[in-house]
């Protein structure tokens, strides 16, 4: 049984089972789910951590960051495969996201000996300003289940070189690798009470953090829906909030695109970790002189995907995540069908020698930007070719979404390229390159219903995990 850890205790509650969503059979782990009082002693803890952590060094914070990069390196492939046991996505992209982790350790573990404030003269003789920034408090950490260690890492990393505390919420299916990450933390040195892990459900776990009024700030990865209610809880607490949900992101094709980057483009952003990215693209926006040419490419490189066990060597994509969101996909593929979009590739539910959620990728055509299966974040290997007739009318499509956070185009010419990088609505835009799989160290976020509050992750992300002071003082 995997416990949670509270004050700086290994504390035991009933547990769930952590199934392997490519072979249903095999039981990653038993995990403690924790009760509404694990949840307000984690925060007490948390509170009472607060007060010397974020008094803490540079040089200690630094050890802790540094260490768990170190260790997290080290055990990359055991970890990766782990990781791809309890969520699906392949090997080598659950190693991948493993070294992604630990680069992001690795940077907050710099930026911690970077920590600095300004002086400036003050308007009025004689006098001094001085701004600092200083730890936020206690900080609540909801993360989902599609990145089960390099999203909990890139919010605790920042948490931590910034002098915070933490009461840390994992996605209750995926509880395994964020298990892991504490652990290590924990080996590393971090005091007892800075980082509490409770696992569970949203319902008990989630609910208690966002009711405590000792919770100084929440960050939040997942759903639009659940977003909309840690936004409404936080408000009531008027407590600081960041929130990264939904995408429904174009990746745009022009007719002078060179074909083949723009079909790797397309097929990573759609396909690849099984579609279930908030930075996947759904909507392939192909104006018509290369449309033909594209759907047909795109159908080749479709058919040469190997779906399968996400341990297996030569998977491409692995099963999605669990059965509720293989209905949802499934339910997804007929709507389209009954909107009237052509299924023009796969589609069906796939069985292979171990029992698992296995989907064939889903390419619809014929398919226009006011269809559900254009509006709705999908969230699985599912995606639909809208045809255009010109860059511009690509433009507009292209931004005719409730969301913002990534968009892609794929074309040779600069003129169109730097026009879409200033004119596409989005946090994040990608010339030549698939909309998801970002770096580690810069600005990641969105705009409209996709993203709230400051952006994560590189330098930027201390406009979340610090609060300014601006000091006056006579000379
Ligand atoms: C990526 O595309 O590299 O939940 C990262 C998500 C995002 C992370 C995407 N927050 O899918």
């Amino acid at each position: 049984m995997f416990k949670n850890y509270i004050a700086g205790e290994w504390v035991e509650a009933e547990g769930t089972e952590n199934i392997n969503p490519s072979d249903t059979s095999d039981v990653v782990g038993v995990y403690s789910r924790a009760t509404r009082e694990n949840v307000l002693d984690a925060i007490s803890a948390a509170k009472a951590a607060f007060a010397s952590w974020s008094r803490s060094g540079p040089l200690q914070r630094h050890s802790v960051l540094r260490k768990a990069a170190d260790e997290i390196m080290a055990r990359k492939d055991e970890l990766g495969s782990l990781l791809a046991r309890e969520e699906g996505k392949t090997l080598p992209e659950a190693i991948g996201e493993v070294v992604r982790a630990s680069q992001i350790f690795d940077f907050f573990a710099g930026e911690s000996l970077r920590l600095s404030g300004e002086i400036i003269p003050s308007v009025r003789p004689g006098i001094g300003v001085e701004i600092t920034r200083e730890p936020v408090g206690v900080i609540g950490i909801i993360t989902p289940w599609n990145f089960p260690i390099a999203i909990p890492a890139w919010k605790i990393a920042p948490a931590i070189c910034y002098g915070n505390a933490i009461v840390f919420k994992p996605a209750d299916l995926v509880p395994a690798s964020s298990w892991a990450i504490v652990d290590i933390l924990q080996r590393a040195g971090l005091p007892a009470g800075v980082l509490n892990l409770v696992m569970g459900k949203g319902s008990v776990v989630g609910q208690a953090i966002l009711e405590s009024p000792d919770v100084a700030a929440v960050t939040f990865t997942g759903s639009t829906q659940t977003g909309k209610h840690v936004a409404a809880a936080s408000i009531e607490h008027n407590r600081r909030f960041q929130l990264e949900m939904g995408g429904k992101n174009p990746m745009v094709v022009l007719d002078d695109a060179n074909l083949s980057i723009a079909v790797e483009a397309a097929t990573n952003s759609a396909f690849f970790s099984t579609g279930q990215r908030c930075t996947a693209s759904s909507r392939l926006i192909v104006t018509e002189g290369i449309h033909d040419r594209f759907v047909e490419a795109m159908t080749q490189r479709l058919s040469s995907l190997v779906v399968d066990n996400a341990l297996k060597p030569g998977t491409h994509i692995g099963p999605v995540v669990d059965e509720s969101q293989l209905q949802q996909d499934l339910d997804y593929i007929e709507v389209g069908q009954k909107e009237g979009a052509r299924l023009h590739f796969g589609g069906r539910r796939l069985e292979r020698e171990t029992n698992g959620f296995y989907l064939e990728p889903a390419l619809f055509t014929e398919a226009s930007n006011d269809m559900r299966i254009a509006r709705e974040e999908i969230f699985g290997p599912v995606a639909a070719v809208i045809r255009v007739k010109d860059y511009e009318e690509a433009l507009a499509v292209s931004n005719d979404t409730p969301y913002g956070l990534s968009a892609g185009i794929a074309t040779q010419s600069l003129k169109f390229a730097t026009h879409f990088k200033q004119n596409a609505e989005a946090g994040m835009v990608m010339v030549n390159l698939p909309t998801a799989g970002v770096d580690f160290h810069v600005p990641f976020g969105g705009r409209k219903r996709s993203s709230y509050g400051p952006r994560e992750q590189g330098r930027y992300a201390a406009e979340f995990f610090t609060t300014v002071k601006t000091s006056y003082s006579l000379a």
